[in-house]
C-alpha cells in the first residue's frame, strides 16, 4: 500500500511551545531562522517529520507574531490539518482568538492542543472554555509520549494529502 502523506501546520502565539513540540515529536527537526535585511526582525520556521505506521506526517511551525501573517499564509498552503497550540498557563488573548477564527474560516480540520499542562499555573479547563466545539487535547510539549498520542489521534481523523490542493 502506498504511503499516505499529511501536511500539518502548528499555529500559536510566540512562546506557546511550537518549536518545542516539533522538536519533541521529531528530535531531528530543523529550526530555521533568517534575519531580514536592514532590520532586527527575524523570521523562523520549524520543520519535522513523524512516521505513524504507513502515514508520513510533515510538521511545520509558523511564526507567532502578528506581523508575519503573510508567512503563515504561505506555510499554510495545502495543509491537511492544523494544530492550534495554546499556552494553558496564560489567558487566551486576542491574537489566539484571531488564529482560531482564521483556521475555522479556512475550513481546515484542526485540533486545539493546550500546552504546558505540566506547569504550575496551568488552567486547562478555563482555557478550554474558549474553544467550544473544537477537538481539544492537553499536553506538555516536552513529553514525547503524550505529544505523540495527541498527534496520532488527530491524524486518524484526517484524510491524506492529495497533492493538488491550492487552498
Ligand atoms: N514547562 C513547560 N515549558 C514549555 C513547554 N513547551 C514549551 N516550553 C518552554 O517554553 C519556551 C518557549 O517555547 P518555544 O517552543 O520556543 O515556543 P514557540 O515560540 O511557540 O516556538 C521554551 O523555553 C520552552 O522550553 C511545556 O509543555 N512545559
Ligand atoms: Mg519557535
Amino acid at each position: 500500500m502506498a504511503e499516505e502523506k499529511y501536511k500539518i501546520v502548528v499555529f500559536g502565539a510566540f512562546g506557546a511551545g511550537k518549536s518545542t513540540l516539533i522538536q519533541t515529536l521529531d528530535p531531528q527537526a530543523k529550526h530555521i531562522e533568517a534575519g531580514c535585511t536592514g532590520g532586527t526582525t527575524t523570521i523562523a520556521l520549524d520543520y519535522g517529520r513523524v512516521q505513524i505506521g504507513d502515514k508520513r506526517v510533515y510538521l511545520y511551525g509558523t511564526p507567532g507574531q502578528e506581523r508575519f501573517e503573510f508567512a503563515r499564509e504561505i506555510i499554510g498552503k495545502g495543509m491537511d490539518g492544523a494544530i492550534l497550540l495554546v499556552d494553558a498557563t496564560s489567558p487566551v488573548d486576542e491574537f489566539v482568538e484571531h488564529l482560531s477564527t482564521s483556521i475555522v474560516a479556512a475550513r481546515i480540520p484542526y485540533v486545539v492542543v493546550l500546552n504546558r499542562c505540566d506547569a504550575v499555573g496551568a488552567r486547562p479547563d478555563a482555557t478550554k472554555a474558549h474553544f467550544n466545539g473544537a477537538a481539544i487535547k492537553t499536553v506538555s510539549a516536552k513529553d514525547r509520549r503524550g505529544a505523540r498520542v495527541a498527534l496520532e489521534e488527530f491524524i486518524t481523523t484526517l484524510r491524506p494529502h492529495n497533492g493538488d490542493k491550492t487552498a
